[in-house]
């Protein structure tokens, strides 16, 4: 799985018309979607995902915030995928983002920061799982 990250592009993200421009960066930097969809979560669905966050003070307002509308869930496929995407999307607070990053460019704050992006490849492998089916996994190969 060296080669797959888990994106999502954020509620403040959507609500604020970015999809297309967040997808032009995806495209443009190389990376190839496996899979895309447009969804949004229930709160128990928010709560899931970010477990691994229960213990932290900002947990409620992650999962109200990632369960509040609509947010787009993404396979991306590119040479070492996990390190290529947290460095298009830049830091977790858009103010010490670099320029030209994703978060510098669209995100909204340091709770509302436009993108989700795997850490490691073993999270990847467990975070697409969550959201998509093997056979949704678009192979061009
Ligand atoms: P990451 O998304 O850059 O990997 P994490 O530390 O994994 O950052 O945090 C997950 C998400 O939780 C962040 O993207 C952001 O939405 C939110 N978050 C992180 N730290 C804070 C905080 O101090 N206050 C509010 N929300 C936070
Ligand atoms: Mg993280």
């Amino acid at each position: 799985m060296t080669n797959k990250t888990f994106a999502i592009i954020k509620p403040d993200a959507v609500n604020n018309r970015y999809t297309g421009k967040i997808y032009d960066r995806i495209l443009q930097t190389g990376f190839t979607i496996l899979s895309a969809k447009l969804l949004k979560m229930t709160l128990a669905q928010a709560e899931g995902f970010y477990a691994v966050h229960r213990e932290r003070p900002f947990y409620g307002e992650l999962t109200t915030f990632m369960s509040s509308g609509a947010c787009m869930v993404l396979a991306l496929e590119k040479e070492n995928a996990v390190a290529a995407w947290r460095e298009t999307i830049g830091a977790t607070n858009p103010e010490e983002a670099a320029e030209g990053t994703i978060r510098k460019d669209f995100a909204t704050s340091l709770g509302e920061n436009a993108v989700h992006g795997s850490d490691s490849d073993e999270n990847a492998e467990k975070e697409i799982a969550f959201f998509f089916t093997e056979s949704e996994l678009i192979s061009n190969k």
